[in-house]
């Protein structure tokens, strides 16, 4: 999906930010020298990121629902306050919230933007604390995501999540990723632990949580000689998923050959095991560099 032909500008925000609308949703474009990138603030979601002079490293689907009313399909959602089906709705629910802008910083090096979400009665009738969560996206040569939770009430509460990063590959069979560590569960066998040689090709549905990742994974694309290392830290797990072909057909957001150009590498806190005392915050964060 050429996301930029889709954006209508509305006003321009700082040197290197414009607030544009695509389909409706609200959306920043940012358009440094060293690197472009488009963040709805529906999820505080990043559809595009394209260093300068280099392909696109994020897949959006052709079939993402950009009406507000659903997860969007591809870029980086935001899952939080946990993980997966650990509760309703899947993924948490910062990822079909709205989130304010709260900053936006711009020098020659790089354009930083935060993005915050706080708790409000709708959040509350979910998860019952409160809270106060940034996101900072970092655009430079690379892109920075990074998730501050903190917590603002007066008890404990504990929290799961995932930077759940859609990333774009010219052929998924020819992709391979490293750093995974010695073992994985396998979310398509009912969560069996299984042993990991550290590395994986995806040549069928794969949706593995590996606990013994390293902070740096490299995700190599054979198919177009291409290959990105990404740096993760505040995680428990590095998950890998990759829906495969009758998944794909059974969403309606995906279209049936989408899967063949895709491949999820997420800095997870599957577990939902990270405590924070009143005032305490927690950081998640991926950074993604093309070599
Ligand atoms: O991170 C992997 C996973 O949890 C898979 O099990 C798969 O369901 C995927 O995320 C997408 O979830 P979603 O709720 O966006 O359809």
């Amino acid at each position: 999906m050429d996301i930029y032909s889709k954006l209508t500008s509305k006003s321009s925000i700082s040197q290197h930010v414009t607030l544009c609308e695509i389909e409706g949703l609200d959306a920043l474009h940012v358009h440094h020298p060293k690197g472009s990138a488009v963040i709805t603030l529906f999820g505080a979601h990043v559809i595009s990121f394209k260093p300068a002079r280099r392909k696109e490293l994020i897949w959006m689907s052709q079939n993402a629902d950009l009406t507000g009313k659903k997860a969007i399909r591809g870029g980086i959602p935001v899952c939080w306050p946990w993980f997966g089906k650990a509760a309703s709705p899947s993924h948490g629910f910062a990822r079909t919230s709205h989130w304010e802008l709260e900053s936006i910083s711009d020098n020659k090096q790089r354009t930083s933007l935060t993005l915050c979400l706080k708790h409000c009665d709708k959040s509350l009738a979910i998860w019952p604390h409160k809270f106060d969560i940034r996101l900072n996206v970092d655009i430079s040569e690379s892109l920075s995501v990074s998730l501050t939770s903190t917590n603002t009430g007066d008890s404990e509460w504990t929290m799961g999540g995932a930077l759940h990063t859609y990333l774009r590959t010219s052929d998924v069979k020819a992709t391979s990723i490293s750093g995974l560590g010695q073992q994985y569960i396998d979310s398509t066998e009912q969560g069996v632990i299984k042993p990991s040689p550290g590395h994986t090709d995806i040549n069928t549905e794969t949706d593995r949580i590996y606990t013994s990742a390293e902070k740096k994974l490299h995700i190599v694309d054979n198919g177009e000689n291409r290959r990105l290392t990404m740096e993760n830290t505040g995680n428990s797990s590095a998950v890998v998923w990759n829906p495969w072909q009758s998944l794909s057909e059974s969403m309606a957001d995906m279209t049936d050959e989408g899967y063949l150009q895709m491949v999820c590498v997420e800095s997870a806190i599957h577990d939902t095991t990270i405590r924070l005392a009143p005032g305490r915050s927690h950081n998640l964060s991926t950074t993604i560099n093309v070599d």
